[in-house]
């Protein structure tokens, strides 16, 4: 367990990293964090330091102060520090049964996986089996994963305003071919946004990995009282 300051600390120093590109700072601070560091506050590190810290490349390279290259970079930076310290996020909080069956992607068009990976690893870490079809994914393979693996819940991640079109692309199709009611839908992502969940007929939007992973608990507990009082 680390402190508050030391935590703050932390971030701080691993938000330069990202926007300094300095990735042996980096991993240096995802190994210490590793090794000291609770799933929490693991969490807090990420959303508070790595995470901020891309925000920032990202606002700069829209403004045109920072390029691609350097967006590129910064994405490797954050990949190199998240491969550390995700697999202490997903042993410290397993539990026994497995919870649901989650299909997740990043839909076609969109290459962006980070955000992406970090859901899947926390909904790993709480129980969930998860087929993590990686990015770039065509609409009819996504919904023919789900249907194959009986999943209980499919996650759409989009970060761009042209990809989250597939998001909507994904539940048009599940309601032509009568599918709709079989799973529940999640998606999430920079571009989309709880008003756009309401507009195209999603079951919920998620912020972050936390939230996704609580909201992919109610949902798939509602649906299986539904089921139970049925029977
Ligand atoms: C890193 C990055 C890249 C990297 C991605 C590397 C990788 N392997 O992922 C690279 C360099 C490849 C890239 C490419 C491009 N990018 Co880019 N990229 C970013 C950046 C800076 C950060 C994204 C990120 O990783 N964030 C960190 C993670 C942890 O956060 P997150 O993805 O938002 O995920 C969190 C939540 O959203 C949520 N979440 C995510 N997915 C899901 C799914 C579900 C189901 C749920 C519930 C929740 C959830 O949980 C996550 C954890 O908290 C964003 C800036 C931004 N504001 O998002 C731009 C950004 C998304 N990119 C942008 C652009 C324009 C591009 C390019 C078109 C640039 C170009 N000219 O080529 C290409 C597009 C390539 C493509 N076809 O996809 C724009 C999009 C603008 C728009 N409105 O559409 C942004 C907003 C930058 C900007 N300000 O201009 N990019």
């Amino acid at each position: 367990m680390a402190t508050d300051t030391q935590v703050q600390g932390l971030q701080q120093k691993a938000k330069e990293a990202i926007i300094s590109l300095n990735r042996a700072t980096a991993i240096q601070i995802a190994e210490q964090a590793a090794s000291e560091m609770s799933a929490a506050e693991l969490l807090d590190l990420i959303e508070g330091g790595f995470k901020a810290g891309i925000m920032v490349v990202g606002d700069r390279f829209g403004k045109g102060d920072m390029f691609l290259p350097e967006l590129v970079a910064a994405a490797e930076t954050m990949k190199l520090a998240l491969a550390i310290i995700e697999p202490k996020l997903r042993e410290s909080q397993v539990t026994q049964e497995p919870f649901g069956k989650v299909v997740i992607a990043t839909v076609k068009g969109d290459l962006h996986d980070i955000g992406k990976t970090m859901v899947s690893s926390l909904l790993m870490a709480n129980g969930f089996e998860v087929i993590d079809l990686g990015i770039d994914v065509a609409t009819p393979i996504i919904i023919e994963a789900a249907r194959e693996n009986a999943a209980d819940m499919i996650c759409l991640s989009a970060l761009l305003t042209t990809t989250i079109l597939a998001q909507k692309e994904v539940i048009d199709a599940l309601q032509e071919m009568g599918y709709r009611d079989a799973f529940k839908v999640m998606i999430g992502g920079a571009a989309s946004s709880k008003s756009w969940a309401q507009e195209i007929g999603a079951d919920a939007y998620g912020a972050d990995a936390q939230e996704a992973t609580e909201i992919a608990i109610d949902l798939i507990s509602e649906s299986r009282m539904k089921i139970n009082e049925k029977l």
